[in-house]
């Protein structure tokens, strides 16, 4: 009889729980996300809400942005613009920013990326996003933490001269075996301009420094066009990897780097 019983409750909660996954919103999923701030429009009609995978990182975020009215109505409306704008104490910067269109994730919500370069420090160095809603400039304060492992680099190429930023895409969920392997170039071209890149060819080799292996079965990343640049990495066993890069134009060097990634 007891067994019965438990076998009773658990179907209800199996049952109660099929039926949360079934009407699941846009609202909750965009819940499980980091918050990253609000900010409202100069008349206060309009408020809009920055999310994000994690907590703003150096290296490449993508956010999830969302506006609504006074009532908590989801407006079906992407800022003009977005930009990361960065204030030191002898100059200001923009960074990388990628406007990829309307999310999965549901109506009304739209999603960026951006390549942070440094990390905020105390009031010397800030960040800020730079949002245009309707011909207005919002700015919201943000924070950006350094990143626990290498996502990002960049150098000065020898041969051209050109600064260019590395930054690391997929996998986020990393596994052992083949797994996806995304990364985006972007030129820092002024303080306030970072195209991205799509004439570079990349060679890379996966080390597991701790064991002094790499693995075979590679793929170098080929462009895929918005700077993104897309192959396959192999991970014969966890613990931390160490992705090492070099960066080339017309098959000549123009710098490397190394991306850490640990599971
Ligand atoms: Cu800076």
């Amino acid at each position: 009889m007891k067994s019965v019983c438990l076998f009773f409750i658990l179907f209800i909660f199996l049952a109660a729980c099929d039926n949360d996954s079934e009407d699941i919103s846009p609202i909750d999923l965009l819940s499980e996300k980091e918050h990253i701030g609000d900010i409202s429009s100069n008349d206060n009609s309009l408020i809009i809400s920055v999310f994000a995978d994690d907590a703003l990182t150096v290296g490449y975020n993508r956010l999830y942005v969302r506006t609504t009215d006074l009532n908590g109505n989801t407006i079906d409306q992407a800022p003009n613009t977005l930009m990361p704008h960065m204030y030191m104490p002898s100059m200001e910067h923009a960074a990388p920013m990628e406007s990829l269109g309307a999310s999965s994730l549901g109506e009304g919500i739209y999603e960026y990326a951006m390549v942070f370069t440094m990390p905020s420090e105390g009031e010397m160095m800030r960040w800020e996003i730079w949002l245009d809603v309707e011909g207005q400039e919002l700015k919201m304060p943000i924070t950006v933490a350094p990143s626990s492992k290498k996502r990002m680099f960049s150098f000065v190429s020898e041969t051209s001269g050109k600064k260019l930023f590395i930054a690391l895409v997929d996998p986020q969920e990393p596994k052992v075996g083949i797994n996806d392997f995304e990364l985006a170039i972007f030129e820092k071209k002024s303080m306030m301009e970072w195209p991205p890149v799509d004439y570079c060819t990349i060679s890379f080799e996966p080390e597991m420094p701790s064991m002094g292996h790499g693995s075979p079965n590679n793929e170098y990343p080929v462009s895929i066009g918005n700077g993104h640049y897309k192959g396959k990495v192999n991970f014969t066993m966890d613990g931390l990897w160490q992705l090492n890069l070099i960066i080339n134009e017309n098959n000549i060097e123009e710098g490397s780097g190394y991306f850490e990634i640990e599971f």
